[in-house]
């Protein structure tokens, strides 16, 4: 019985080396290790033995069934490999043009958006950023909204548990930035905001502003004036007008509304600005001293403006756009308008 073990893993040995199909390998485990292979017969045979064999002898078949069992999966990897790496020659051909890379765009607003940073960093802005979900304080309080004032009404402000609210304009970056650093004070706030509106082709309950807050000693209304058409000029062209029109915010004081020249007709009047000839581009005005005061700054020593523009708007001027939520619905008809369009 010893040595009919040993031929028998011998043999196993051969065939399983001469084995060249995943199928030859079933057929190999089948006929060696299967239910009616010789190997399992043998176990029965242990009976045949006395007693005190049966223990030796058992050892040695299994010995043996390990090895085979080894052989096996050795081959087994050893032709899956093989079968893998013919599967790859056969599917790579180095010399097929490769695939064009899906290339991507900016969106609209966010190519407005980074054109007006660059804008105002280049007038000594600097970039402020800060929190969308907000508090009553910075929102309302801080800008002097007093307690009745519909803007802070259910119907106008998305309020979150707590006391916190989704911020209504980027002015809450400003206060923020009043309250942290002395005069002079120079930024701009771009940013979401969220205000309880339905959507039309001239709102979205969220949308992308940009404010601006200049404080230091002696700031005026001529210095609002003047920014105002560095950067009309800057967005629109050397040939675009700017002008302000008196207003009432809370917030500033005096407050003005500003516009440009219409930049579809320059000024002779059309659809895009009701035949006025201008553009509304936002509010704007002279921050109230009780909101500087409120900061901590003094407003006996310190002025300054602050206005307000919406991006969107801004995007659909420069692209031509005449329904805001184009801007939203993300067609990549639309997008791909934008493919390679830098700032
Ligand atoms: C608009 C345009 C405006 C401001 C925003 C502002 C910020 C501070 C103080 C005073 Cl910290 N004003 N921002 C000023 C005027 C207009 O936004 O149409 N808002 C309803």
């Amino acid at each position: 019985m010893h040595t009919q073990l040993e031929e028998l893993v011998a043999k196993a040995q051969e065939s399983i080396a001469a084995c060249r199909t995943p199928n030859d390998i079933l057929d190999a485990r089948a006929a060696y290790l299967g239910k009616k292979s010789v190997l399992n017969g043998l176990y029965a045979r242990l009976r045949e033995l006395a007693p005190e064999e049966r223990p030796a002898f058992g050892q040695l078949i299994n010995q043996a069934r390990t090895k085979i069992e080894g052989l096996i999966a050795a081959k087994d990897k050893e032709i899956k490999n093989a079968v893998r790496a013919q599967q790859v020659q056969q599917e790579l051909d180095p010399g097929m043009p490769g695939w064009m890379s899906p290339f991507g765009s900016l969106h609209p607003v966010t190519i407005v958006r980074k054109k007006i940073e660059a804008v105002f960093m280049s007038m000594g802005f600097e970039v402020a950023q800060g929190p969308e979900i907000e508090d009553e304080y910075h929102n309302f309080d801080a800008l002097n909204t007093p307690q009745d004032h519909p803007s802070r009404n259910l119907a106008d402000t998305f309020y979150l548990q707590n006391g916190k609210l989704l911020r209504t304009q980027t002015s809450t970056v400003q206060i923020r930035v009043m309250e942290k650093y002395k005069p002079p004070i120079k930024i701009i706030s771009p940013g979401r905001c969220y205000r309880n509106d339905k959507p039309d082709p001239s709102h979205s309950p969220v949308f992308q502003q940009v404010e601006s807050l200049w404080v230091d000693k002696g700031i005026s209304m001529s210095d609002l004036k003047d920014t105002l058409q560095n950067f009309a000029t800057a967005m629109f062209g050397p040939d675009v007008k700017s002008r302000i029109r008196p207003h009432f915010f809370p917030f500033t004081e005096p407050s003005a509304e500003m516009d440009i020249s219409c930049v579809s007709c320059a000024g002779e009047g059309c659809r895009v600005c009701k035949q006025s000839g201008w553009l509304e581009m936002g509010g704007a005005g002279m921050v109230d001293p009780a909101v500087l005061s409120m900061v901590g700054i003094d407003p006996e020593i310190y002025s300054g403006f602050a206005f307000g523009l919406g991006i969107e708007r801004i995007a659909m001027l420069k692209y031509n756009i005449g329904d805001m939520r184009i801007l939203f619905e993300n067609d990549v008809r639309m997008l791909r308008q934008f493919r390679g369009e830098s700032l």
